[in-house]
């Protein structure tokens, strides 16, 4: 199912030349009209006339989080010649926060891509949306909200939280799709099952929209187990618009980037030279319809490949695959290199498990990886508990190759999160 089948499936060379009329467009522009973009293009030499072909977007300079915030508030603003309708901001970890204009037109093209997003996982005017998206200076709840009142379904504008009044929501209006974080997916489902709801039977979901955090194909199958839905995966960040920059089709095998929208590059990450396609790198991404504040080859941090060859829905915009953690996610612990994901990955795929963990590093260098057991698995023997306890060990020292401490703790018993979830503690005194 498409919502603009002609731009969905526009042939390689056509949807090629479209992309460099408004690169080319976008960088005169900023050249000439913003601040920041006058100034750094003088500094590194770079002439806007130099953009010949879609190839010498590597000509271009990168922009960085640092010079968001180093420009804040509004020095990658374009002045005037546009309504500027929406701020939204995005908080890192320390300092100014990331200040993101949007104009009329800017939002309306969210909107836009959001509705081929949701009808490409076969959504339509019939469903009912349960967003449980934090809603406010985030872009997840807003952008979605407005992507799916074009679409024309109707939106629950429930935010995150306050699990007891989603379920009731839920049954009492029928949804039958979400959208919320799988941090808080995970601690639904817990929820729901406490309850004593059986997803199939009691509740009318047959699709859930996650994102906003990286997260495993093996925590894809967990929420789909426990709530009886179809998951999707949805990525996106503040700069490039919020949610929509990438979404899954019912192909479910990568996201499709609206390449209409945005020029995707995989560069590795400590060279800054492109990688071929199939290749794992940081990806960079170019806004080439943003009227009130494009940005040129943004650092995302995130790590991830394109993925060659054509997708079985037909769409002729390409994939990439799940973003498996950011360049600066990891923690270097013993000497090793490890991702969060390694460890959610392992620890997802055990049964008897619970489906909420932390990562705490200690001391000189200790991991210590706690994690809440299921409800089911908790029958008061020790020497089960400790069997299983061996068990995570030893799949986690395999796989990150560090012997970390693993505690089981009680089913609920870590702090929940309805938003994206700190699943790293650094305490280390090194
Ligand atoms: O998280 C936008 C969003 C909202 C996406 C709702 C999807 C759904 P930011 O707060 O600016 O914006 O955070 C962006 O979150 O650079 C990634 O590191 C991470 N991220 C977002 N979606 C995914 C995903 C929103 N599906 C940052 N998988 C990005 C992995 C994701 N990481």
């Amino acid at each position: 199912m498409f919502w603009d089948q002609e731009i969905e499936t526009l042939p390689r060379p056509e949807l090629e030349q479209l992309q460099l009329k408004r690169l080319r467009k976008t960088v005169r522009k900023v050249a000439s009209e913003t601040v920041f973009y006058r100034q750094k293009f003088a500094e590194t030499g770079f002439k806007p006339s130099a953009i010949k072909s879609l190839a010498d977007l590597r000509r271009l300079p990168f922009t960085t989080s640092a010079d968001l915030r180093a420009n804040y508030p509004d020095g990658l603003l374009i002045k005037g010649g546009h309504d500027l309708i929406r701020l939204h901001t995005s908080s890192g970890t320390t300092g100014k926060p990331k200040a993101l204009f949007f104009s009329r037109k800017d939002i309306d093209q969210a909107a836009e891509n959001i509705a081929r997003c949701l009808t490409m996982t076969g959504l339509g005017k019939q469903d009912i949306l349960q967003n449980m998206m934090t809603y406010g200076l985030f872009t997840g709840a807003l952008m979605v909200h407005y992507g799916a009142e074009k679409l024309g379904l109707m939106v629950i504008p429930s935010g995150p939280g306050n699990s007891e009044k989603q379920l009731l929501l839920m049954q009492d209006f029928r949804t039958t799709a979400i959208h919320l974080t799988p941090s808080y997916a995970l601690y639904f489902a817990d929820f729901i099952e406490k309850r004593g709801v059986d997803p199939r039977k009691d509740l009318a979901l047959r699709k859930a929209y996650i994102g906003a955090e990286p997260y495993t194909e093996e925590t894809r199958r967990k929420i789909e187990a426990a709530l009886g839905v179809e998951v999707y995966n949805c990525y996106g960040l503040s700069e490039m618009n919020g949610p929509g920059v990438a979404f899954e089709c019912d192909a479910k095998q990568g996201m499709h980037v609206w390449e209409d929208n945005y020029l995707m590059e995989i560069i590795d990450p400590q060279t800054g030279e492109p990688v071929p396609d199939g290749q794992t790198g940081e990806l960079v991404l170019t806004s080439l319809c943003r009227e009130a504040m494009p940005i040129l080859r943004y650092r995302t941090r995130d790590i991830t490949a394109i993925i060659p060859g054509p997708c079985p829905c037909g769409r002729t915009h390409r994939r990439l695959q799940r973003i498996t953690g950011r360049s600066d996610d990891m923690l270097i612990v013993r000497g090793a290199n490890v991702y969060p994901q390694q460890i959610e990955r392992i620890l997802m795929s055990i049964p008897g498990l619970g489906r909420n963990y932390l990562i705490c590093l200690e001391g000189l260098d200790e991991m210590i990886v706690k994690v809440e057991l299921s409800d089911a698995s908790f029958d008061g023997q020790v020497e089960h508990l400790v069997k299983l306890q061996s068990q995570i060990t030893e799949k986690l020292r395999a796989e990150i190759l560090v012997r970390p401490k693993v505690e089981l703790v009680m089913p609920g018993s870590l702090p929940a999160s309805e938003g994206k979830a700190k699943r790293v503690i650094d305490k280390r005194i090194l």
